[in-house]
């Protein structure tokens, strides 16, 4: 089933009548709004991963999946439909990216809003949910592209203890300034030493931050994207994920 997207009220339930292009205008006019993303499948149980364009969204962002020994899906938990990950082994791995046009491409340091709410329902691993990855140009100069970076902020270096199981929780980056490390992409590497966890509220001030071996991020690195994922590494497990806000954009899977 091809993806569909809409954009929904800002509050309440979308009972999907009577919000014609006239209400979009009025939920995009103080730059925040939620979309209803449906239909958003993908499945590779083998080795290799398999990238697939989702297509463009009704809030003119990209979405693409990455799927390997796993399943994206949605599905239905505790009653509300959400982003399904399931892992089939340690070496599953899963992602779901959305990469912003011009409009919603923003200075680090303006984002604001970054939470999302998960449950996980299984998993080998305690320390371990969706994990959210900003894709950021660093120097904030788009004609530059090899300065090409990903904040990804993860659990398990949060001092957050065991993830609970079996029901939905709350993740509020931004306003608990969760900690997060850098991966670069020239060369590929992951910044994930001693001394180059940062919290989000250093990345996105003015000074910014410089790891060691990486590339520097501050208040004027632009966000061109984000991208939820799963592994590899995570053993097998299913987790979902829904209302996820990076910034103006707001995501009911639906
Ligand atoms: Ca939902
Ligand atoms: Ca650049």
């Amino acid at each position: 089933m091809a993806v569909t997207s809409r954009i929904a009220k800002e509050n309440g339930t979308d009972t999907g009548k009577g919000n014609g292009y006239g209400y979009q205008k009025k939920a995009f006019a103080d730059g925040h709004y939620t979309m209803d993303v449906s239909g958003l499948a993908a499945a590779n149980h083998g080795p290799g991963d398999i990238t697939v364009d989702q297509g463009v969204l009704a809030d003119g962002t990209h979405m693409y999946t990455e799927t390997r020994f796993g399943s994206i899906g949605i599905d239905t938990i505790g009653g509300e439909a959400a982003l399904h990950l399931v892992t089939d082994s340690n070496s599953g791995r899963l992602r779901v990216d959305d990469a912003f046009d011009a409009a919603h491409q923003v200075k680090l340091g303006n984002l604001g809003d970054l939470s999302f709410d998960f449950l996980v329902q299984s998993a080998d691993r305690t320390d371990v949910i969706p994990v959210i990855r900003l894709t950021i140009d660093a120097d904030g100069n788009l004609a530059t592209t090899n300065d090409r970076v990903d904040l990804v902020f993860e659990w398990a270096y949060q001092g957050k203890g065991a993830v609970p199981q079996g029901s939905w929780q709350h993740a509020d980056l931004s306003g608990d300034n969760w900690i997060a490390w850098e991966h670069t992409y020239a060369p590929s590497q992951n910044l994930d030493t001693a001394g180059n966890f940062q919290a989000l509220s250093v990345w996105e001030s003015a000074a910014g931050f410089t790891p060691t071996g990486g590339i520097h991020v501050d208040a004027n690195s632009i966000v061109l994207g984000w991208q939820i994922a799963d592994g590899s590494g995570n053993g097998i497990n299913s987790m979902y994920l829904d209302h996820l806000h990076v910034g103006g954009q707001a995501i009911n899977f639906a």
